[in-house]
């Protein structure tokens, strides 16, 4: 059994685009049983909602982990790889063009335990300089004061390392990050075009750029991630379902999350 074929409940027109990374590799390297729980509980992720201003998203006190990145870093594939669902958030080949927060809900569907907050990609060139700075305003926004952020998972291209534009994001959540408020994750993405060597490197000067968060209250992480190969994959999903406390167990089998195949 490979990938799931779960439909898309939201009532847009099918995409006609075809996702651009390839399904995943059928054969993933042994995982521990924790991580099988936390990618079971990943898999029951589905589309809630898409808000384009702030004031549209839900105001209950569900924990909401949000993905930022800049365009084009791997947010849309890294969604659909932790969720491991093929077009759950849309693999574009024309970046910048999503200007809106697409809202996802985990956890049992009558008692949904997270919202995850797909937050549009940045530093796309051809976005008008008008745009762009609304833009930054609404994440700044965001991230500084949306009550419910539990968490970030910020993508970063791991042949790139940082820019100015993801430091500055940083910077929006950084106070909430030192307190502990806000968790954070780093994926440095597509590491399958990354040797072993350069792999390290990239990770130790992410680690190096993130130092100034560290205090003894954060919860700061760096790996590795490529939806590729699935590198970082059972990893990530354990710490994205430790961000959560609430999170219902879940049986081996990933009984009721599941998706019929
Ligand atoms: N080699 C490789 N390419 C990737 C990976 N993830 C995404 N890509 C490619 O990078 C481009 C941007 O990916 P996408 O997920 O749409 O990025 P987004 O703009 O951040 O949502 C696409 O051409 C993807 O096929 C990965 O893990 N490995
Ligand atoms: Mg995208």
């Amino acid at each position: 059994m490979t990938g799931s074929t779960h439909p898309r409940k939201s009532t847009k027109k099918p995409a006609t685009k075809r996702p651009l990374v390839p399904a995943p590799v059928p054969a993933p390297p042994p995982v521990s049983d924790e991580a099988k729980a936390a990618l079971a509980w990943l898999h029951a992720m589905r589309f809630l909602t898409t808000a384009s201003k702030l004031e549209q998203l839900p105001q209950g006190d569900l924990p909401e982990v949000a993905f930022v990145g800049r365009s084009n870093a791997g947010k849309s594939s890294a969604i659909n790889t932790l969720a491991q669902q093929r077009q759950l958030a849309f693999a574009s080949k024309t970046p910048g063009r999503t200007q809106h927060i697409n809202l996802f809900a985990a956890g049992p569907r009558e008692a949904p335990e997270v919202y995850f907050a797909d937050l549009p990609g940045y530093g796309y060139a051809a976005v008008a300089r008008g745009k762009k700075l609304v833009w930054q305003k609404v994440m700044a926004d965001y991230l500084a004061v949306r009550r419910a952020l539990a968490g970030v998972v910020m993508m970063v291209d791991s042949r790139h390392g940082f820019t100015a534009l993801d430091l500055q994001l940083l910077e929006f959540v950084a106070q909430r990050v030192k307190t502990g408020e806000v968790k954070l994750l780093v994926l440095l993405t597509k590491s399958d075009k990354l040797n072993r060597s350069e792999g390290a490197q990239a990770l130790a000067a992410a680690q190096e750029a993130l130092a100034e968060l560290a205090t003894e209250d954060a919860d700061v992480g760096v790996t590795l991630f490529s939806s590729l190969n699935r590198t970082g994959l059972a990893d990530v999903a354990e710490a994205l379902r430790g961000w959560i406390p609430a999170a219902a167990p879940v049986d081996e089998e990933g009984e009721g999350v599941r998706p019929q195949a």
